[in-house]
């Protein structure tokens, strides 16, 4: 239904504002190919396996049945009986009537009020909607490879100013060292933030890593508690939705206005030479 968006879509963001809990929700960004699904099915496990059910949103730029490593590993979870704990939907980028910036939140908050807590969103960091959306979590994790051309590339796709914690993953790489001392120095050099986001090192394929990464998680949500942070990112992401709807339904109001009787009779009078666009708006705009 929220994919859907529309009134189904309305009536669900009726429920789940109100039902939310207030999980702890972790936006998982980087390359493809960096090892984001591995790494998510890494702490899925881990998650499952101390009892914390976690809901996975996969936002997958292509198709939503490609969710490939994830959707292997759901499969394995569910033959450890792992499944009532962890929730894995893979969403597609396209073909959303609301948009994805709408689907991704709202379908984040159906996970929430279901009792999934934490709930991940796995998106590409290249899009601008993709890295929107990995930023507007309350954990962001930037996931890069080890070779300083990640690093770059990560700094030149805005993913240095989100992260909240860097994993270098694929430590079992040649470089995993020195692109972590890269990090570091980096950012060293943007020093006023508060946060200083650690730079973990994991091997997701054997599941290195994912303790450290799960206590910088937890290290930041505390943070995100004791410094008032975590309100104020709320406070943001509630004005940026407002704002998504509000222009959305202003735009609705707009397709309505530029059809119909009214709409001729003014287009008839333009075409005519009387008149001007700007009396004729405010005349549509009045009624
Ligand atoms: N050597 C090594 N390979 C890894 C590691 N983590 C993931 N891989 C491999 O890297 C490839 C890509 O991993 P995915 O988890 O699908 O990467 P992704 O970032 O989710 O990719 P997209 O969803 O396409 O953006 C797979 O073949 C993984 O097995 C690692 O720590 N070490
Ligand atoms: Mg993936």
């Amino acid at each position: 239904m929220v994919e859907r968006g529309g009134p189904s879509a309305r009536a669900v963001a009726a429920v789940t504002y109100r039902a939310g809990r207030g999980a702890h929700v972790i936006g998982i960004t980087g390359a493809s190919g960096a090892g984001k699904s591995t790494l998510t099915s890494a702490l899925c496990r881990s998650w499952a396996e101390s009892g914390e059910p976690v809901g996975v949103l996969a936002i997958d730029p292509s198709s939503p049945f490609s969710g490939g490593a994830i959707l292997g590993d759901r499969v394995r979870m569910s033959e450890q009986g792992l499944d009532n704990e962890v929730f894995i939907r893979s969403m597609a980028t396209r073909g959303h009537l609301g948009g994805l910036s709408f689907a991704a939140p709202e379908a984040a908050r159906v996970l929430d009020s279901a009792g999934f807590d934490p709930v991940v969103i796995e998106t590409v960091g290249v899009g601008q909607i993709e890295v929107e959306i990995a930023a507007r979590a309350d954990t962001t994790v930037v996931v890069v490879n080890p070779g300083w051309g990640d690093a770059v590339q990560a700094a030149k796709a805005g993913l240095m100013e989100i992260a909240d914690i860097f994993v270098v993953n694929k430590a079992d790489r040649e470089g995993a060292p020195e692109t972590v001392r890269d990090l570091e120095s980096l950012l060293a050099m943007s020093g006023d933030r508060r946060w200083r986001p650690p730079v973990i090192r994991t091997v997701a394929t054997d599941g290195l890593g994912t303790d450290e990464l799960r206590a910088a998680l937890v290290e930041h949500r505390d943070w995100l508690g004791l410094s008032g942070v975590g309100v104020i990112r709320r406070r943001q992401r509630v004005e940026e939705e407002l704002r998504a709807v509000v222009a959305a339904r202003l735009a609705e109001r707009a397709e309505a206005l530029c059809a119909g009787e009214d709409w001729d009779s003014a287009v008839e009078e333009l075409t005519s030479g009387h008149g001007d666009p700007w009396s004729s708006a405010d005349d549509l705009l009045r009624d």
